[in-house]
């Protein structure tokens, strides 16, 4: 079930056309972004690393810094605790060269998703302890773990967490009061009296900002945001944040920096790939360098991702890449075979009725759980969790649709849970095997959804007759880019368009080309990626086709066309 919608928002489009010397269509798309006004125009057609916030808006900023400064000019031993993920192993990347750049003693120490779990533990913490650390600065983790970072101060330890994550709470008498952990500073830009202007960073983004302000206080010479940008760009898209504001000057300017990346370890991985430097966009990011990045934290220990980026020699970086590359491509078959069993158990089951499905795949590899809670997600447009059995209990973790803020809904349900966090749109969670249906029935009594809320609805940008399709209003487009959550690639629709010549390729069958005309008669080429056979059976004896769709100029043998990529049809 989908649903089209236009995104008929209202503005000047005229002035703002002749304001930025572009195209009203591209003043629209632009509106449709939520770009309003001509300062945030201006920073989202030309903005760079000059319009980033600086680091010193961010609560608890020149307190964090003044510590490590101090440790660094004591040369105390700082550890950094990072996390298994993209996000988590690119922002330890950062502060552990970022400090040490800045001539710190450090080292860093990543958790075994399997043995330590997500984020900083005790086992973690004695171990700092006994290996004589002075201080921890956790990043991408260290918001929720009050109990842990307790225990640190115990042992005397200085503990500075740098986090995104929420920021978990407790309601007292209807007022929602913020957990903070005992640490000696902690940025958070989530916190409630953060006064930071975007809450949106990443892990990685938080580190670099405190990074940058390190930088700056100690009077370093290195300019470590542009050192680090490529990284916390490829954190920004590997941990799906929105593109927009500063996160899409991140991923813009990183995405630059990466396509003339000199890291050793990023180009053996880009090219084991198959893929060319200054080709890399942010789906190459979210599709192979991150998940190959990603591989190691699920399947083995992300450390290899880690060694891959700090690799010295190429001899080395290749082997690495060679590594991630293969331990990916079994991660992908492992994937497939859990997505058919997830929908095996859900069609033949009372699941198949849950607002919230709870699968329980007892035999699936527990790091594979989110990615195919996501799938599940995507096929019936479903809030979905995926749970597997860990050496101790059951673990999972969920992924959600806009309407339903899946963390809050956890809080909900924690009397079921031994440990979980998270954001609205994905959550990680801990229980016993036999709350594992309590736990399911309890989510899905307080769902709060309704069946409107499972129909995909698909946005469409402007309604826009193919015949105004041209190469420079495409060229123009690019503007808008680097697309991706938070800042779609635009979509156009037309109704009434006639099939021409229907013909599908590719061995499974998933392409399908065609010539669409329009009542006057122009026409253009058109591609369809899917079921090619369904599609030629829906469009049967049809001459009355409505499409969504995008433009793309096809340069084929030095020759360039316009066609356009079908993304929805009526
Ligand atoms: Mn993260």
């Amino acid at each position: 079930m989908e649903k089209w919608l236009v995104a008929a928002k209202r503005a000047d489009f005229k002035k703002i056309a002749e304001t930025f010397g572009i195209d009203q269509v591209t003043a629209r798309l632009i509106r449709n972004r939520e770009v309003v006004g001509d300062e945030a125009i201006q920073v989202y057609l030309h903005g760079d690393r000059r319009n980033l916030y600086s680091p010193w808006l961010m609560k608890d900023m020149e307190k964090i810094v003044s510590i490590l400064a101090e440790k660094i000019q004591e040369k105390k031993r700082i550890r950094v605790i990072g996390d298994y993920d993209v996000d988590g192993v690119m922002s330890t990347y950062i502060l552990y060269q970022g400090l040490k750049g800045a001539g710190a003693e450090v080292d860093y120490v990543i958790p075994h998703r399997m043995t330590d779990g997500y984020g900083i533990n005790e086992h973690l913490i004695e171990q700092a302890w006994e290996e004589k650390t002075d201080a921890i600065i956790t990043c991408d983790n260290g918001i929720a773990a009050s109990r842990q970072i307790e225990r640190a101060k115990e042992l005397g330890i200085t503990v500075l967490v740098t986090d995104h994550h929420e920021v978990p709470f407790e309601e007292n008498e209807g007022k929602r009061q913020e957990i903070l952990p005992p640490a000696d500073a902690i940025v958070n830009p989530k916190q409630a009296d953060c006064n930071y202007p975007f809450t949106g960073l990443c892990g990685a983004g938080v580190a670099l900002k405190v990074m940058d302000a390190l930088y700056q206080q100690m009077q370093l010479e290195e300019d470590i945001t542009d050192l680090m940008l490529e990284y916390a760009a490829i954190a920004t898209i590997g941990d799906v944040m929105e593109l927009v504001g500063e996160n899409r000057i991140i991923v813009k300017e990183g995405l630059k920096k990466l396509h003339h990346t000199t890291n050793l370890g990023l180009q053996e991985l880009i090219r084991v790939n198959g893929l060319e430097p200054e080709q890399i966009s942010p789906y190459h990011i979210g599709f192979v360098v991150g998940p190959c990045l990603n591989a190691t934290g699920r399947l083995d220990t992300a450390k290899r991702a880690l060694k891959l980026l700090c690799a010295k020699n190429r001899e080395e970086a290749a082997i690495l890449a060679g590594d991630l590359k293969n331990l990916n491509d079994s991660r992908k078959e492992m994937t497939a075979q859990g997505v058919e069993k997830a929908i095996e158990l859900v069609e033949n089951s009372e699941l198949i009725n849950d607002k919230v499905l709870v699968v329980y795949l007892p035999e699936c590899h527990e790091s594979l759980a989110g990615i195919i809670a996501g799938r599940i997600r995507e096929r019936y447009h479903k809030p979905a969790f995926v749970l597997t059995k860990a050496e101790e209990g059951v673990k999972g973790s969920g992924r959600s649709i806009d309407s339903y803020s899946m963390y809050e809904k956890l809080c909900e349900c924690s009397q079921y849970l031994t440990k979980f966090g998270g954001h609205p749109m994905a959550a990680g969670l801990s229980l016993e095997e036999e709350n594992v249906e309590p736990f399911r029935k309890k989510l899905n009594e307080c769902s709060g959804l309704s069946e409107q809320d499972f129909i995909e609805k698909v946005m469409i940008d402007i309604p826009m007759p193919i015949n105004y399709i041209n190469k420079k209003l495409i060229q123009e487009m690019s503007v808008l880019e680097p697309f991706g959550r938070g800042n779609e690639k635009p979509v156009f629709a037309q109704k009434g368009l006639q099939i021409q010549n229907p013909r599908v390729f590719g061995k499974n069958r998933n392409v399908v080309k065609m010539r669409l005309a329009d009542t006057a008669g122009y026409s253009m080429d058109a591609v369809y990626f899917g079921d090619g056979d369904q599609f030629l059976e829906e469009i049967k004896g049809k001459n009355d086709l409505s499409v969504v769709y995008y433009p793309e100029i096809n340069s084929y043998q030095g020759r360039d066309t316009l066609q356009i990529i079908i993304r929805h049809y009526q």
